[in-house]
């Protein structure tokens, strides 16, 4: 019998479904005999996700069912899914008033009721279909994967139906494997229940495949709801113009999910792709690469790419990607707006350029300011939002006016309404250089369970340690409390009430280190 393979996204916000379309797309190239059908429950409302799982069974009777499940932590500096979990974290750990205590526990309550909710849901959908399938084919295989279980693989077998294959980072040549019925030694999976994953699973080296344009054709006739996404104009559609990153922040999982070796598809592929999806409509894009330019050597690509994109005659869209704006020039920021880039993200995380060495992100703070200097020039004039997480490591007051400083140099650049201070807390991922320095410093025991989202772990995987955490804790509230509507600038205006700014050239300057620190030695 020809493999039926049945991809079910599990529940997300509707973020447009890039991971299966490609994974579909690419077995679609290599065994064009196979069945394949995409559901995707992003697109169903809650009260049906079970029903409506039940009749993608028993309508296309897999025999294979590729489960995505792409995110899991739900923390983010703004109204998330279950509300804002950094102000009720900060009300519940650090407020001295009895009433924002509660308020906060009451808040972080919820989210947890959320959190856990959607984990126990995600797992009783796959439970359910793995059931439901055998009904109609009794050797049915179940592979679960996507960007969720590759952080927290080793955590989900336990969690998961025994003999489920739990897939880390990209899943083509799995699946290969899969429908060629070869073995499965060499691929980043292991089997629920059944067997441990290998050591440092997640740390080998994806494969390499060359990317070809998504046949949408295709993708169309296999998705019966394929129109969901293209009906709105909101949707920003993913595209992946690369993959990998070779940087080495410590807070960063998305270097071993994707590998430090970066692999570029080619551009007129890329341009191919978004041209199938501009004639049907689309004007947003997401470049879905964990960095659009990950290093300098990288800009003529993102150029080529971009030059392809106009000569296309795609004139009138907008587009958005994780940009390190150290890795540009004054060619490319203008290729940049004549593309249509509209959002913007400055991923520095500190203004003070010997954090950032710390952080071992290899930014040039100095560099990122011409940078920007160069955007505005070439008629950039989006909202930026620029990502600072105070108190990551070795965090002072002399730091903190760095930065203060720092963004104040971006505001006179952009202007100060076009400048969005995001604050992040960093939430401790596992795999991560920060999490084996937490490890190191006795932060965190090495058997935590990094998906224990109980308030006692939270609190020390929502990184804000040692002293500074009470300070910021306070800040924070502060901020709160004077204008929760604009609670990044917020923050810097108390911090800078509080202590005051440095001369922009200190931030800029790094003193050299003598000897290997902590970080550097991981
Ligand atoms: C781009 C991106 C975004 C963009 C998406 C834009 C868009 N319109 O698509 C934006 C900025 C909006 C975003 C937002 C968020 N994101 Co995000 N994002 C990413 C990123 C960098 C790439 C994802 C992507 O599309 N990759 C390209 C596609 C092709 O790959 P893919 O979907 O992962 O699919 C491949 C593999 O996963 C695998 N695969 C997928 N499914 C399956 C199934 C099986 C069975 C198999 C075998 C394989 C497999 O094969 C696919 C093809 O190779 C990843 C990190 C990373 N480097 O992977 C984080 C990531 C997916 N995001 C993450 C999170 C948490 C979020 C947020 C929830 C953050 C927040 N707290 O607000 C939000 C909200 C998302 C939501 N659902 O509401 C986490 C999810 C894991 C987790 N920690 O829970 C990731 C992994 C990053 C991280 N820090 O860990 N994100
Ligand atoms: S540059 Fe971005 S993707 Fe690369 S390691 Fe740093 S944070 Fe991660």
């Amino acid at each position: 019998m020809n493999p039926r393979i049945l991809y079910v996204r599990l529940p997300c916000n509707p973020i447009f479904p890039i991971g299966v379309v490609y994974l579909a797309d690419h077995v679609h190239k290599l065994f064009p005999e196979v069945e394949q059908r995409i559901f995707d429950l992003g697109t169903v409302p809650p009260l049906d996700y079970s029903r409506s799982l039940d009749q993608a069974i028993d309508e296309f009777r897999p025999t294979l069912t590729v489960y995505s499940w792409r995110d899991i932590q739900i923390y983010a500096p703004v109204g998330g899914r279950g509300g804002n979990p950094l102000q009720n974290a900060f009300e519940f750990f650090y407020s001295k008033n009895l009433l924002l205590k509660l308020r906060g526990a009451l808040g972080g309550a919820k989210m947890l009721a959320w959190y856990y909710g959607e984990l126990w849901r995600n797992r009783r959908l796959i439970a359910r279909g793995v059931k439901r399938a055998r009904r109609y084919v009794k050797t049915v295989t179940t592979v679960v994967g996507g960007g969720a279980v590759s952080v927290f693989y080793e955590q989900l077998g336990d969690k998961l139906p025994k003999g489920t294959i739990v897939s880390v980072g990209e899943g083509e040549s799995l699946l290969e494997r899969l429908i060629r019925g070869e073995s499965l030694e060499a691929e980043r999976c292991y089997v629920a229940g059944m067997e441990k994953p290998r050591e440092r699973l997640i740390h080998e080296l994806p494969k390499d495949i060359e990317k070809s344009a998504c046949e949408y054709n295709y993708t169309e006739s296999i998705w019966p709801e394929f129109n969901y996404y293209f009906e709105s104009n909101d949707f920003y559609v993913g595209v992946q113009t690369k993959r990998g990153c070779p940087h080495n922040c410590c807070y960063c999982v998305y270097t071993v999910i994707e590998g430090k070796q970066v692999r570029i598809n080619p551009t007129d592929e890329v341009v191919a792709e978004m041209q199938q999806l501009y004639d049907r409509g689309i004007r947003n894009f997401w470049f879905t690469d964990a960095q659009f330019i990950p290093a300098r050597k990288y800009i003529e690509d993102a150029k080529v790419l971009l030059r392809k994109v106009l000569a296309a005659g795609m004139q009138d869209i907008h587009w958005a990607a994780y940009i390190r704006a150290d890795n540009m020039d004054p060619e490319l920021a203008d290729l940049m707006v004549q593309t249509g880039m509209n959002y913007f993200e400055i991923g520095i995380t500190s203004g003070s350029q010997e954090l950032v060495r710390k952080m071992r992100m290899g930014y040039n703070l100095r560099t990122v300011l011409q940078n920007c200097r160069d955007l505005k020039a070439a008629g950039f004039d989006a909202m930026v939002s620029v990502n600072y997480s105070f108190n990551v490591i070795d965090e002072t007051f002399e730091t903190i006016r760095q930065t203060i400083a720092y963004h104040r140099e971006l505001e006179s650049i952009f202007g100060v309404d076009k400048v969005e201070p995001a604050i992040f807390f960093i939430g401790l991922q596992p795999h991560t250089h920060l999490e084996d320095y937490a490890f190191k410093t006795g932060v965190l025991n090495r058997d935590y369970d990094p998906m224990n989202q109980m308030p006692w772990n939270a609190m020390k995987l929502l990184w804000n340690p040692g002293k500074m955490g009470d300070y910021f804790g306070d800040v924070c509230l502060q901020a709160w409390r004077r204008n929760s509507a604009d609670f990044g600038r917020e923050v810097m205006l108390v911090l800078e009430e509080q202590l005051g700014r440095s001369p922009l050239e200190e931030a800029l300057t790094a003193p050299v280190i003598e000897k290997p620190r902590e970080m550097a030695r991981m």
